[in-house]
């Protein structure tokens, strides 16, 4: 029987919703609390409501649980962080604070921040991004979520506090659709190719952009949490890469399953945030140090997409 007692914060969300249920799979459902500022649908173990911002209702929650590891995706996106910076600055950056001087204080052995290609800005090497390069985010999610790395490898050094991150590409995966992100298009033409066969995609036709499906992505993660800590040589966020594609790629992907798909293009200030990311990451740090390796490409996934969304 596991020992870990775990809380998942912003757990209604994309990842959120399988990261919970592969960790109730794992540790059994009664030690994974999942919690959310929305009530939850779905309630496959405890669930808990929890502004991230209230520090009082969180130290009871960490209290009342016993929790020992954290995972906390609770955070706002890049597309929707633009409409209100000072928030996302408080909800991605200060309330990830508050939750490490609450770990220093209790019986907390491992956290986990989701950070983001969204860290990337113009000043990057656009191709095969390495893991140490120039890190100038244009966006506040990418401000919020690099001050966070920093403040990961600050707590480690100093507090010995073990935190574990990763930065994401663009998750797709069929369980939910994902809103405020940037990446989110390669989602929404799954649902919209099945629906009505044609899509509008907010981004241009060549828009390459760093992408993981969501199988994938959970694989990465629990890897990452389960290595030991000695295997951890990177405590700011590990450079991850699933593939890159652009929309008109995945479009002639999906127009295998549907031959009468047909995309257009209406780019909004959506396609500038895009155009300062990268292209493709270099992750062999994440390779080298807790073997990663992903297992599904462009076709591999839009077969599972449309094998699970026709269900
Ligand atoms: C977004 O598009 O904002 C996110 C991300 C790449 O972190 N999906």
């Amino acid at each position: 029987m596991s020992h870990e007692r775990i809380l998942v914060t912003g757990a209604n969300g994309q990842l959120g919703t399988v990261l919970t249920s592969a960790l109730r799979a794992k540790h059994g459902p009664s030690n994974v609390v999942a919690s959310d500022i929305k009530a939850s649908s779905t309630s496959s173990g405890p669930f808990v409501m929890l502004d991230i911002l209230n520090i009082q209702r969180l130290t009871e929650v960490i209290d009342d649980f016993r929790i020992t590891h954290i995972y906390h995706l609770a955070a706002i996106l890049s597309a929707n962080g633009e409409w209100n910076p000072i928030k996302t600055w408080n909800v991605n950056l200060n309330a990830w604070i508050n939750i490490l001087e609450l770990v220093r204080e209790k019986p907390v052995k491992k956290i986990f921040f989701p950070s983001t290609i969204g860290v990337f800005g113009d000043t990057t090497p656009k191709s095969n991004t390495p893991q140490h390069t120039a890190i100038d985010p244009v966006t506040m999610y990418g401000v919020s979520k690099r001050a966070g790395e920093m403040i990961n490898n600050y707590y480690h050094h100093k507090y010995k506090v073990d935190i574990r991150s990763i930065r994401y590409p663009g998750i797709i995966g069929y369980q939910s659709i994902p809103s405020g992100g940037t990446t989110d298009y390669a989602v929404e033409i799954f649902h919209h190719a099945i629906k009505e066969k044609t899509y509008t995609c907010f981004l241009e036709a060549g828009t390459t952009l760093p992408m993981i499906y969501i199988h994938d992505a959970i694989k990465a993660t629990l890897l990452l949490m389960d290595a030991p800590a000695d295997r951890i040589s990177i405590r700011t966020s590990y450079n991850l890469s699933g593939m890159s594609f652009s929309p008109s790629e995945i479009a002639k992907e999906i127009k295998k399953f549907i031959p009468e798909f047909e995309i257009n293009y209406q780019p909004d200030f959506r396609q500038q945030i895009a155009n300062s990311w990268t292209k493709s990451i270099d992750d062999d740090r994440a390779r080298n140090d807790w073997s990663w390796l992903p297992d599904y490409d462009l076709a591999k996934m839009t077969k599972d997409m449309f094998e699970n969304l026709s269900k």
